[in-house]
């Protein structure tokens, strides 16, 4: 076993609300049992292995301040394999069960495929080794297919075949690797799938492309044998102008376009949805809509800033409304709550990475037990169901069961003369009632 990288923190550990340690969890007790299942099980938390371990904290202005003295600075492999073994140790101290990674996270890119092919197994066997040491799963893998200069013009929407069959390559390759690790998923999130200007660009060729891509995904999903779930991330811009996924709902027209919705499933994250214009519970509710609610990237951004800032979440209103409706739809599970999130480039240390996540598991633990506790009470559920009542017999009950036309509503209309009334919406009282479990 080489160095801890973090030598003086222990284990995270439950202390409870009162304690001050910021080394220790207030809320996230992870054996702790919330109708019938551990928090650990409803949450399964997941650490970013590209935010967490490979970002330098750069932004547009300036260079990346982050400092990391396990990195050697080199991209090597065996700066790669050193880098895996002190993620694992930072993900067991934490107490997250899984982790995810894109393919180019954990393993240099080498001049030729076969080369970086083989990078990519010399990186992976500390991953499998460290997977079994410590009992930590891989939620989801992925492929990048944005970073090289290759898919400047896109991977699977590529105006050029040949980059279109480098991406197949690449993603057959960390489909395999994700098999290889017993991921539990594998994400298609669509980096530069878009557009910057519709002036040289054949929309609809490169939709049909990238629907072909996602068909052969498929049958090389079957042809290995890999069980996991296949789910979208949607994101609505950055860094194209127009990504083609850009809301879940897009996404759900793109799957049923191209007959691809048994295969997929959604992983929605909070900052793609505001920067689509929606908040993430309304993006959760119309993937639970279609049954298409899979996993969660869970960050935020922030209100007066335009772009993917990818903060930790701590607004418990958020996770809060997040965890209605993961509650509602039964549960996450073989999705999990993945910290899609980076620390502020102005948070620079090491143990930054522990506040980060710690504040965000606990965000998280207060929202499931508020969650738990407004579906215990009964009151939200009453207050909606009640409202609907209408359509529970009557005429409501006879037009959701489709045997009424236009005529037959007349005829009910002319003879009932008025609609009963309507009753209010109760928007204040209900905002109250969430209060009341904040
Ligand atoms: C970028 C995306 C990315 C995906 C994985 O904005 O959120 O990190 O989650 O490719
Ligand atoms: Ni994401
Ligand atoms: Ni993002």
């Amino acid at each position: 076993m080489a160095a801890s990288a973090f030598p003086k923190i222990k284990k995270i550990r439950y202390e409870g609300p009162q304690s001050k340690n910021p080394l220790s969890f207030k809320y996230y007790n992870e054996d702790e049992v919330i109708k019938g299942k551990t928090m650990k099980e409803h949450l399964r938390f997941s650490v970013v292995y590209w935010h967490t371990f490979r970002n330098a904290l750069c932004d547009p202005f300036g260079v990346g301040t982050a400092i990391r003295p396990w990195d050697d600075g080199t991209d090597s492999v065996k700066n790669a394999q050193t880098r895996a073994r002190v993620a694992f140790e930072f993900i067991e101290k934490l107490g997250a069960p899984y982790y995810a990674f894109h393919d180019r996270d954990v393993a240099p890119e080498a001049k030729s495929l076969s080369k970086t092919n083989q990078n990519l197994d010399a990186v992976v066997k500390v991953l499998k080794a460290e997977q079994e040491r410590t009992g930590i799963n891989l939620l989801w893998g992925t492929a990048c297919l944005f970073a090289h200069p290759r898919y400047m013009h896109g991977a699977a929407t590529s105006c050029n075949a040949d980059v279109f069959a480098y991406a197949g390559a690449q993603v057959k390759k960390a489909l395999e690797v994700t098999k290889e690790l017993k991921g539990e998923g594998y994400v298609f999130w669509g980096g530069r799938e878009g557009y910057t200007t519709l002036l040289n660009t054949n929309l609809k060729r490169e939709m049909d492309h990238l629907g072909q891509f996602l068909h052969m995904a498929v049958d090389y999903k079957k042809k290995i044998g890999f069980k996991g779930q296949f789910y979208i991330e949607p994101k609505p811009k950055e860094p194209t102008k127009h990504q083609y996924d850009s809301d879940v709902a897009a996404c759900l027209n793109f799957l049923r376009e191209y007959n691809l919705m048994d295969h997929f499933k959604l992983n929605v994250e909070t900052n793609h949805a505001t920067l689509a214009g929606h908040t993430m519970h309304h993006e959760l509710e119309v993937a639970s809509a279609a049954g298409a609610l899979g996993s969660i990237d869970a960050n935020t951004g922030d209100l007066m800033l335009g772009w993917d800032t990818d903060q930790f979440p701590t607004d418990v209103y958020l996770t809060a409304h997040c965890m209605l409706t993961i509650l509602k739809d039964g549960g996450i599970a073989p999705g999990g709550v993945n910290f899609d999130a980076k620390v502020r480039r102005e948070s620079f240390e090491p143990i930054d990475l522990f506040h980060g996540h710690i504040v965000g598991m606990d965000a998280f633990a207060r929202g499931l037990r508020v969650a738990a506790a407004i579906r215990a009470d009964g009151r939200l559920a009453d207050f909606v169901e009640k409202r609907y009542s209408s359509w529970d017999e009557g005429i409501g009950a006879k037009i959701e069961s489709g045997e009424v036309s236009f005529q037959d509503l007349e005829n009910y209309i002319l003879k009932k003369g008025k609609t009963a009334k309507n009753e209010s919406g109760r928007q204040e009282l209900l905002e109250g009632l969430i209060n009341e479990f904040i």
